[in-house]
């Protein structure tokens, strides 16, 4: 007889994204006509640039002559496509990156969710809170954790809190830890970590032997050159940390689906472990290669015509962060993000539920965000709004909340 995987019980409620759609559709379906505007879930709207287009029918066109033909490629990715990515993302890094430290996905989300894989059950997992809810979600299932508190915090979970107070970067937790989740530029607060806020947290990785998952999706929404991009910009980074990435917001490869992971061979556990050689091991078993259609397009995106094309779209999705923030400002709301980051942390007025606000914003504006509880308990309070959509449309919503939000 089968049982199902016990750990599964101790979510409560179903996966953020799905439950937003879901009472997204059940106000159109009582309110068929009104047009919902979408700042909620991070989606890039932007057509793909020629370059990448082209890059995307070159592996298409290889696929049609038995000459260039390819079917399953290495597990680990397209050689020229991982040769690419050290070579154009890791310029900056203290020590270099080498092609077979890097492991190409099928994007950003299964990596951050499949690393866990690598550590015993017994690891103590710290997270940002709030953070994005895959971290959380994945060590549940992994069976990683107790519990979920009245107080919205999973038992054996260590909460790390990025508030107003702290500028929504987490102090070194005080308990003792093994794994330490850090997603800079922040999804969803926007806040970016400087390099002397990393190092404290690579120094003490490095002292307690702590694996840090960096996850970096949003690094190319980073303006300020001062600001890391990697956390391999930081000294000792390559003997304590792994870093994720992906194509999908700085490409817009979201529904293509590519992205990469860093694993670095000079990374061990307590145990002794060699991570790379664990992870080279897991993803052989486990995943069979991105599309090559998608690495090549990849691949162009990484050229300096595809790079110069993607910053244009990654300038307009900037433009449109800056219309929302001040936007909301311009009525006396409060906002963080922005900034070097696609998302805006919008605290909710009149001290409104994360939840409460996200109906009215949806009843009275017809304007979709999402709730800052959704990604964590110090999320309570506030509302996500993404800069990924079309300026039009992104001006029509704040034309809207301006217009009809009552507060
Ligand atoms: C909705 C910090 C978005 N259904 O596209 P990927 O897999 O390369 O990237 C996933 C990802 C990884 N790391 C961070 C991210 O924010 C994301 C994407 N997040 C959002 O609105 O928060 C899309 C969410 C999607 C999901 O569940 O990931």
């Amino acid at each position: 007889m089968a049982n199902s995987n016990p750990a599964y019980k101790n979510l409560p409620g179903g996966y953020l994204f799905p439950e937003l759609a879901k009472r997204t559709r059940a106000f159109s379906e009582k309110h068929p006509g009104v047009k919902i505007m979408r700042l909620g879930i991070g989606n890039t709207t932007e057509p793909l640039p020629s370059s990448i287009i082209k890059g995307l029918g070159v592996g298409v066109k290889k696929l049609a002559s038995v000459e260039t033909y390819t079917g399953y490629g290495d597990e680990q990715g397209n050689t020229e496509l991982r040769k690419k990515i050290a070579e154009v993302k890791y310029k900056k890094a203290v020590e270099k990156i080498e092609a077979d430290e890097i492991f190409v996905s099928d994007g950003a989300k299964s990596d951050t969710a499949n690393i866990q894989e690598l550590f015993s059950k017994e690891s103590i997992i710290a997270i940002q809170d709030p953070a994005y809810p895959v971290y959380v979600d994945s060590n549940v299932m992994a069976g990683r954790t107790g519990k979920i508190r009245e107080n919205g915090q999973y038992e054996g979970i260590v909460y790390m809190p990025c508030t107003e107070k702290n500028g929504f970067f987490p102090e070194i937790p005080q308990e003792k830890v093994d794994i330490i989740y850090i997603c800079s530029p922040n999804n969803p607060t926007g806040a970016v970590a400087t390099k002397e806020q990393l190092k404290k947290f690579v120094d003490y990785a490095i002292k307690n032997k702590i694996v840090i998952i960096f996850d970096s999706a949003y690094e190319r929404f980073i303006y300020d050159s001062s600001l890391p991009r990697s956390i391999y910009e930081i000294p000792g980074a390559k003997r304590c940390a792994i870093e994720i990435n992906s194509f999908s917001k700085e490409a817009g490869f979201t529904g293509v689906r590519l992205g990469w992971t860093v694993v670095p061979k000079t990374l061990m556990t307590e145990d002794g472990a060699n991570l790379n050689s664990l992870w080279n091991r897991r993803q052989c078993t486990k995943f069979n290669g991105a599309s090559n259609i998608a690495q090549e397009g990849g691949i162009a995106a990484l050229d300096k015509k595809g790079l110069k094309e993607t910053q244009k779209v990654i300038d307009l999705y900037m433009k449109n962060a800056s219309v929302i923030k001040k936007g909301l400002e311009s009525i006396g709301i409060k906002c963080y993000g922005g900034v070097n980051a696609p998302y805006i942390w919008m605290k909710c007025p009149n001290q409104m539920s994360s939840w409460d606000f996200f109906s009215k914003l949806l009843e009275e504006a017809n304007v979709v965000c999402t709730p800052g509880s959704g990604f964590g308990p110090s999320g309570e309070g506030f509302v996500r709004l993404s800069a990924f959509g079309h300026p039009k449309d992104i001006k029509k919503a704040i034309e809207s909340i301006k217009k009809n939000l009552k507060i």
